[in-house]
């Protein structure tokens, strides 16, 4: 008998949440839970994994396996997990400054690797947990408690690095827009290899409205710009302006007196260069709208994949092999009791 098919609830835990209030945790919370059923894959197979942070408390709320890791480390525990159970649906659930601070090296390695996993980072621009200090991606001048009269670190471009890295899905989405959220959830779920997808979260206590500028529903025609593979980058609430390439520099551009969509920059995610997608990150607000979607979808060998072939070819050429025994080979030696007390 096929199992029922599961719904949204079936992935809420018994836990109490324990956000603030208005926090944009709880939109990303419901949409994961609302695209896993979707996915078709069974609940003890989905594992949660993250760091520390507030938006790290999300496996507690998740009805899945899950680990509420150290801080930064969540990719590592997740490449362990993923190369010894290949078959398991993994996600990281990182913050800004878990997943670009203290862990960034450790975000870089399990992009440019290519392990299957789905890396959402939520981007609140802050520290939230630890009560509002300055992280890697928030803003230049920001006037925060580690950094009274404002920062002075030029701030960190989350896709940017992803695609440096040679993360094979990259991809951003915003708390309030809820079905473009899910729609990008849900195609970086089903890629095979490292999914990266940053969020714009608003932390209403420690940096409010971060994002209004933009991200808001009345803001967001006129100030974001949709990526869709093969289609021409227009916005606008009119869809009268659009993203033209000046040599390598985009431009903002009104269509009409001569300019038409056959003039603007085309989107293409399935390129291998990441050039363009960083071309796009680089377009920084106000000046440009912000793009959202898909920046980058392509296939790459994974390294769970190509660990596993290595190992089968190494045991048909070699044999199983055998642990203890590859102890007591090569150059090894004893040390005797009396050796070890022995004066030289
Ligand atoms: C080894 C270590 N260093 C520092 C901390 C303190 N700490 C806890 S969470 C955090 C940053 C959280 O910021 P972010 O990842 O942006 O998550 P948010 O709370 O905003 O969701 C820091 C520095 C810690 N828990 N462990
Ligand atoms: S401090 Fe900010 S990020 Fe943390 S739960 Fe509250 S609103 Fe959310």
């Amino acid at each position: 008998m096929a199992a029922p098919a599961l719904t949204r609830k079936d992935f809420a835990s018994a836990q109490e949440v324990r956000w603030c209030p208005g926090c944009g945790d709880y939109s990303i919370l419901a949409q994961v839970q609302k695209v896993l059923p979707d996915l078709g894959i069974p609940k003890e197979n989905i594992v949660f994994i993250s760091g520390i942070g507030c938006s790290s408390r999300f496996p507690y709320y998740m009805e899945t396996y899950g680990f509420h890791s150290i801080h930064g480390r969540a990719p590592t525990l997740a490449s362990g997990l993923k190369a010894s159970r290949p078959e398991l649906s993994i996600w990281v659930i990182t913050g800004d400054g878990d997943g670009l601070s203290i862990g960034g090296n450790h975000l870089l390695h399990v992009m440019r690797r290519n392990i299957d996993l789905t890396i959402v980072l939520f981007n609140n621009q802050i520290y939230g947990l630890t009560k509002g200090q300055y992280s890697p991606t928030s803003e230049f001048g920001k006037k925060t408690k580690t950094s009274p009269l404002g920062n002075i670190d030029f701030p960190i471009r989350p896709l940017s690095v992803a695609l440096a890295a040679e993360a094979s899905f990259v991809a951003r989405s915003v708390d309030a827009d809820v079905k473009h959220m899910q729609q990008v959830l849900e195609r970086a779920a089903r890629h095979k290899g490292t999914s990266f997808v940053e969020v714009y979260q608003n932390c209403v206590i420690f940096n409010d409205g971060a994002f209004d500028g933009f991200a808001t529903k009345e803001q967001r025609p006129e100030h974001t710009v949709q990526l869709v593979h093969g289609k021409p980058l227009v916005f606008g609430a009119k869809r009268d302006k659009g993203i033209r390439l000046n040599g390598f520099t985009p431009e903002v551009v009104t269509l009409g007196n001569g300019i038409t969509e056959s003039d603007l920059l085309v989107h293409n995610e399935a390129l291998h260069d990441p050039t363009l997608g960083m071309l796009l990150d680089r377009m920084t607000h106000p000046d440009f709208p912000v793009p959202v979607g898909v920046f980058r979808a392509v296939e790459r060998p994974t390294y769970e994949d190509m660990m596993t072939d290595q190992i089968q070819r190494a045991v048909e050429r070699r044999g199983a092999g055998e642990l203890g025994q590859l102890f007591r080979e090569g150059d090894v030696w004893e040390v005797k009791a009396k050796d070890a007390n022995r004066v030289p």
